[in-house]
């Protein structure tokens, strides 16, 4: 079992910036991590299962709905607040921060923003406690990043809809209680619909054989003429804004957490290089090692400061969906080139489960594609810049 050492490093003194409710949720989160999630991610990862005993725990350091309003059982925090614990969770594991980032901005946020009031009160207090939980279905088996182009569909049976079609990658599907599903009505018009686990017609196969994201259930959504009751249509927007509208969401908290994930692997590495001995010093002492320690924490320090203004951004509500495919890029990306780095710093350690370089690496390998691959969002970026789409 390893002893999780971790200790957070602020180059720029951005605590500072950070209100006493912050640094609150910021220590219960990550004492929690230490305490429930460190000493058991190696064994889940290996056995390739999420560990679903934590899921009441992620509900009780509130990171179920973070910004979600109290009155539907959220903690009501800020932007920032929600930054901070998929900062701490992905800082373990990204698949621990999926889990959250999926129940959050993926299943709470699109019921709470487009759902009706009996839809926010029958689903939402369940799922910031985490009695329930749920997955959201965009990506379909040839229709990744072109979602527009989905095949699922629904039609208007004058009593309920009759859902057909099947999505693709869904996270926490094999054991989700809910899914909320993207499919085209008879007009062609995209909506969200609430499908319920044991309703006909509906499984959710669990995908096999991953060698990234292994401490996260992955599977499939198979709709096979499901009723589904017409009270489960999310009234309040259609058209593919509605999930485009969610992945900002979720894409903002991934900026974050990508940002933990690289402070795990140089806090690591920064450790091992001072204990380390090669021909009699330690080899923190080579400028080889020191170069790739100084540029890991540079690149950290502009994540840090990328993000947090992202937060401040978002809070105001001008956070563009152009400025959150920037964080999302540049902190994944940064995250994973530091994960390479430390794993050589480490040495023949490195590739081993005493420290948890490879399992980011691995998991970065999933963050790097979902929500938006590294290309889509380099696209959005030269869309936004020039006003061409070359997405087609
Ligand atoms: P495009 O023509 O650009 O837009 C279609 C309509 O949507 C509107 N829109 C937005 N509305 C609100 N918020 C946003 N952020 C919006 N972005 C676009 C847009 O104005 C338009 O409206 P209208 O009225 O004119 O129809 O769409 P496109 O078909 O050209 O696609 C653009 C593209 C490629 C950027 C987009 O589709 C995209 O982002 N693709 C990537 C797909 C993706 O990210 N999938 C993620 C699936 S979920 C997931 O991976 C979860 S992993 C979770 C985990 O475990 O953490
Ligand atoms: P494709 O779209 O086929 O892309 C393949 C390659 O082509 C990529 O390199 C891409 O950048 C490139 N490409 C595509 N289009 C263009 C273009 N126009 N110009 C240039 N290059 C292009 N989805 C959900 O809906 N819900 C989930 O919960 C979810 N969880 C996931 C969990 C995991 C572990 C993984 C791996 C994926 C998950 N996804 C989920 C799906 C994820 O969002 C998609 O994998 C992603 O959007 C890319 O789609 P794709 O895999 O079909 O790749």
């Amino acid at each position: 079992m390893r002893t999780d050492q971790f200790q957070s490093h602020d180059y720029y003194l951005m605590d500072e910036l950070l209100t006493e409710e912050h640094k609150l949720v910021r220590d219960t989160a990550r004492a929690w991590v230490k305490r429930e999630v460190s000493p058991i991610i190696e064994d889940y990862y290996e056995q390739g299962k999420f560990p679903k005993q934590l899921i009441p725990g992620l509900g009780e350091i509130g990171a179920f709905g973070p910004y979600i309003p109290e009155e539907y059982g959220g903690a009501g925090m800020d932007q920032i607040a929600y930054g901070i614990i998929m900062q701490e969770l992905e800082r373990c594991d990204s698949g621990l921060r999926s889990t959250a980032s999926v129940q959050s901005s993926l299943v709470m946020y699109p019921i709470y923003k487009f759902g009706s009031e009996e839809q926010r009160k029958k689903y939402l207090p369940k799922l910031a406690s985490g009695e329930m939980i749920g997955c959201f279905g965009l990506t379909e088996p040839d229709h990744g990043s072109n979602p527009g182009g989905m095949l699922s569909n629904f039609k208007d049976m004058g009593d309920h809809y009759l859902l057909n079609g099947s999505k693709m990658w869904i996270s926490n599907s094999p054991f989700a209680d809910i899914a909320v599903v993207w499919a085209k009505n008879e007009e062609g018009r995209i909506h969200g619909l609430i499908v319920e686990r044991g309703m006909e017609g509906f499984t959710t196969p669990e995908i096999k054989g991953k060698w990234s994201l292994r401490a996260s259930d992955t599977g499939e959504l198979v709709f096979d003429n499901v009723k589904v009751p017409k009270e489960n249509l999310l009234p309040g927007k259609s058209g593919l804004g509605a999930p485009l509208m969610c992945l900002d969401s979720a894409r903002y908290g991934i900026a974050w957490g990508a940002i933990g994930a690289a402070l795990d692997c140089y806090d690591s590495a920064l450790r091992y290089s001072k204990e380390r001995q090669q021909f009699g010093k330690p080899i923190a002492a080579f400028q080889l090692q020191q170069k790739k320690l100084a540029e890991m924490i540079t690149e950290i320090t502009k994540a840090q400061l990328l993000t947090f203004r992202l937060g401040q951004l978002r809070e105001e509500g001008r956070a563009t969906t152009a400025q959150i495919s920037m964080a999302k890029r540049n902190n994944v990306n940064m995250a994973i080139e530091i994960a390479r780095e430390a794993r050589q710093i480490h040495g023949g350690m490195g590739i081993t489960n005493e420290y948890p370089i490879m399992r980011h690496m691995m998991n970065l390998e999933s963050v790097i594609t979902y929500e938006g691959t590294h290309d889509i969002h380099l696209l959005i970026t030269g869309h936004d810049i020039t006003g061409e789409a070359a997405f087609k």
